[in-house]
């Protein structure tokens, strides 16, 4: 494995020391987000992740090769080529041997992660059960990857595009361990509620890492979730946002989008259909994750 794993001078150093690190995903910059959005709040999520005492690995597949931390330039080719796959679990090998340009997602970033030491990762939402997945069967690999990868995702929740009960009762058959910090309530990614309560509700950064530390003590493998409510500021309640979500929905349904294809295209019907206002949000909800995220790392390493 160590062969396919190519690390960023940072990171290497990070671990000689035994800084704590964070690991983010690329999907989100090549296939979440409009340029140039994408690359600016990569930079700058990057940056938070520094000031909060950790140092930042995003991971991505670049000619076959699986980096550990982008370089400012790798960042940018994530941002703007149109030749880069959205990787999950089950497309690496193909990638990994034909030698392509992927980005990974919540489930790829884990596995590539844990083959690096990482044990924390944030992002903004995690993939999950869609609606009407009683129909399509469209469940997330996320989900399959946070039941056997021990890697702890701090998110904003799940997106009201997915079935967020359904999603919730599948984490719970195959023993993810939903953390609120800071809250009661499982946030909704664009809105701080859900209607649905978390497991468990911890309120500092050295909380969850004792959570965390315990949990793999006793043997448990496997990932778990931190739920960080986006900011009052910069929420957008679902009374506002549920219209542009359905109608997202409808659009997908009527063009018959399917299999990996449809949550980039819920992501950026939504932003059309908001103006531009979920992307805002979007990027408000990262940036206070990678804060929340690096300070659970650093208590962690303590
Ligand atoms: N949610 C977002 N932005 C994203 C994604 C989800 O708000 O970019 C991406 C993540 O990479 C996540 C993936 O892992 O979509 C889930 O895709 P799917 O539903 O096809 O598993
Ligand atoms: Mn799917």
């Amino acid at each position: 494995m160590e062969t396919l794993l190519e690390f960023t001078e940072e990171v290497i150093d990070a671990k000689r020391s035994g800084k704590p690190i964070v690991a983010l995903e690329s999907t989100i910059i090549s296939h979440g987000m409009p340029y140039p959005q994408n690359v600016e709040t990569a930079r700058a999520v990057e940056q938070i992740i520094r000031d909060n005492g950790a140092v930042p690995a995003t991971i991505g597949i670049i000619q076959g090769k699986i980096k550990i931390g982008l370089t400012p330039e790798e960042l940018e080719f994530f941002a703007q080529s149109k030749d880069v796959a959205k990787v999950s679990r089950r497309d690496f090998a193909y990638i990994l041997e034909k030698k392509k340009h992927g980005a990974t997602t919540v489930a790829a970033t884990m596995i590539c992660a844990e083959m690096a030491g990482i044990q924390f990762f944030v992002t903004g939402g995690i993939g999950g059960v869609h609606r009407e997945a009683e129909i399509t069967m469209d469940v997330s690999a996320d989900l399959t990857e946070l039941a056997q990868t021990s890697v702890a995702v701090i998110c904003a929740g799940a997106k009201s595009i997915l079935d967020i009960a359904k999603t919730l009762e599948y984490l719970e058959t195959h023993g993810v361990p939903v953390i609120g910090y800071q809250t009661d309530e499982f946030p909704a990614f664009y809105s701080r509620s859900s209607g649905h309560g978390v497991d468990f509700r911890l309120d500092t950064p050295e909380q969850v890492a004792s959570l965390i530390q315990t949990k793999w003590q006793l043997g448990l493998h496997g990932g778990v979730i931190i739920a960080n409510p986006v900011p009052v500021e910069d929420e957008i309640e679902e009374s506002q946002i549920g219209e542009a979500i359905a109608n997202a929905l409808g659009q997908a349904k009527s063009m018959n989008i399917k299999g990996k294809d449809v949550t980039p295209f819920l992501l950026n019907k939504v932003k059309e259909l908001t103006g531009g206002a979920s992307l805002t949000t979007n990027i408000a909800l990262v940036k206070h994750n990678a804060e929340v995220g690096a300070r659970i790392a650093a208590a962690f390493k303590r």
